[in-house]
């Protein structure tokens, strides 16, 4: 029997919960409970009054897919526990603008904030100054913007008072940032008495977060709003999102997810130019110069910079085969594609580049590289555009793998475990996105008894992700605790170790709270 996969109504409102006893509503879950009433008890504190709600969003871990949301193929992430929760005090604007008072409960990591908007002005947001609350402007920023085309006539947007209280580590690899920007986004919606739909928020979120000054895919805000406890999202964004909430199905030995922190940070939005924005131009790159050898045109896309390389594929298969091949099939002619065409394992120079494509170096820089900053001499064109193929090929057999049974036997776990291994050796080779630090934590896992190892998010150092059985969390966590935290942290915490490791339990995406 096939396990259901349920599409997700898109178009839904963000739930509402209370906290309260009345068994008759929705309310917090039991083990947010105590950080749910410091914060309210830290609110008032801080402002004198209680606040009028909570919106939150939560991290997410993602399961397979690396690196290729912004090339418009599916990936299969899921919401985290941890999460940004954000008390919110409505106070009516004032004649001069409206003011924002944003505090944390943690003020010595990060300090309260003041700013002000004018009347009619956008949030100002500098990605150079990388300050916390920038995420939270990134969040205002699109909100006001689709308030303003939402709401005709002029919006004077609330004042309000904010206390942040924000569990998912910063720089981990599993998306502080979106989990922040999501929350924010939502308390602004929120404050400004707008119920919008999780498909809106999603849209504003993704553009909200290239204010930080990272042209992000849009999976760690998907995972954040959309998911359900239990399922993995199954996240399509081709040809235009779509989300899936799919089951993981049974085995002898029950499908367990670790997390581990590699305590490798990395800021993405610091080091962008060289890791992860170079990367989405040499995905675009790619796509161009396949689709100029091939004498296709692109159509623009809604990928960060509008050429991806789902839409080479989709142009270089003929209609026909559009109809009749798999997905899975159609990737695997553009894989030979590439190999036959990009042949140059050095990578290519700009004036290489420019050459392909019958223009200046001038003219590739205006188009391509002026978005944002980019660092680099050499542009690895095959080796990016094979890990994203391949990779989305990876995602489709994962999915494939799980829907075909409700109960997994032995063959397909291990099947599903090579994949997450097969992941992990592209992102290290090809995409050149891990760190010896990550790839150490992979080979301890594996060798203490995981199914399958790899990094999750970004990469370039962060967080990574296992799958093994439950019988084994023990063996693979006292691995990694003797074999990489104690020896490369010596002074390490208990406090810190158990932040270290976590079973990742596939959790509800965003909310609002009443009732405090
Ligand atoms: P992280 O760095 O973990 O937030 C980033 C992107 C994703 C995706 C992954 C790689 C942002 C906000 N997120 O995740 O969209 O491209 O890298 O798969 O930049
Ligand atoms: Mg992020």
């Amino acid at each position: 029997m096939s396990a259901p996969q349920e599409l997700v109504p898109q178009t839904e409102s963000i739930a509402e919960v209370y906290a309260t006893d009345d068994a008759s509503v929705t309310s917090v879950a039991p083990e947010h409970q105590e950080r749910w009433n410091n914060l309210i008890s830290q609110f008032n504190e801080q402002y004198d009054h209680r606040p009028d709600f909570v919106a939150r969003s939560p991290g997410r871990v993602n399961i397979i897919g690396e690196h290729i949301d912004y090339n418009l193929y599916d990936v299969l992430p899921t919401a985290v526990s941890v999460d940004v929760i954000m008390a919110v005090k409505v106070v009516p604007a004032g004649s001069s603008g409206t003011t924002i008072k944003i505090a944390n409960v943690a003020p010595e990591k990060f300090p309260s904030r003041e700013f002000s908007i004018p009347q009619g002005a956008d949030v100002e947001v500098d990605p150079k100054k990388h300050e916390w609350v920038n995420y939270f402007k990134a969040g205002m920023l699109g909100a006001l913007k689709f308030l303003r085309k939402e709401k005709t006539g002029s919006l004077v947007p609330v004042s309000m008072e904010i206390l942040v209280d924000g569990n998912v580590p910063p720089g981990g690899g599993i998306s502080s940032s979106a989990a922040f920007v999501c929350a924010s986004a939502l308390a602004v919606m929120k404050a400004n008495d707008h119920n919008i739909s999780k498909q809106d928020l999603l849209d504003l979120a993704v553009v909200s977060e290239r204010a930080v000054g990272v042209y992000s895919g849009g999976m760690d805000q998907a995972a954040s709003i959309f998911s359900k406890r239990g399922y993995l999202l199954y996240t399509q964004f081709y040809p235009q999102f779509k989300a899936q909430h799919v089951p993981i199905p049974k085995a002898t030995d029950e499908i367990t997810f670790l997390m581990a922190q590699s305590f490798v940070t990395s800021n993405k939005a610091e080091t962008a130019p060289r890791h992860y924005n170079l990367r989405v131009a040499e995905c675009t790159l790619a796509s161009v110069i396949l689709a100029k050898k091939f004498g296709l045109t692109l159509t623009k896309d809604n990928s960060s910079l509008g050429y991806s390389l789902r839409n080479f594929q989709q142009e270089l298969m003929t209609k026909e085969e559009r109809l009749h091949d798999p997905l899975e099939y159609q990737i695997d002619s553009v894989i030979q594609a590439v190999q036959d065409v990009l042949t140059q394992e050095q990578g290519y120079t700009r004036e290489e580049m420019a050459t392909l494509l019958d223009m200046t170096v001038e003219e590739l820089e205006s188009k391509f590289l002026s978005a944002f900053p980019v660092q680099a001499e050499r542009f690895l064109l095959r080796q990016r555009a094979l890990h994203c193929f391949k990779e989305a090929r990876r995602v489709l057999d994962f999915k494939a793998c799980l829907a075909k049974a409700s109960e997994l036997d032995d063959k397909r776990i291990r099947y599903l475990g090579q994949l997450l291994n097969e992941s992990q050796e592209s992102c290290r080779t090809a995409y050149d996105c891990s760190a010896p630090e990550v790839d150490e934590i992979c080979e301890i896992a594996r060798r203490a008894g995981t199914w399958g190892s790899r990094l999750t998010g970004a990469g370039w150092g962060g967080c990574t992700v296992h799958m093994l059985p439950q019988g084994k969390v023990e063996a693979v966590t006292t691995a990694l605790r003797n074999e990489y935290y104690l020896k490369k942290f010596p002074d390490i915490s208990e406090e810190k170790l158990k932040q270290a490791m976590v079973i990742s339990k596939p959790s509800n995406g965003s909310f609002v709270i009443y009732g405090a």
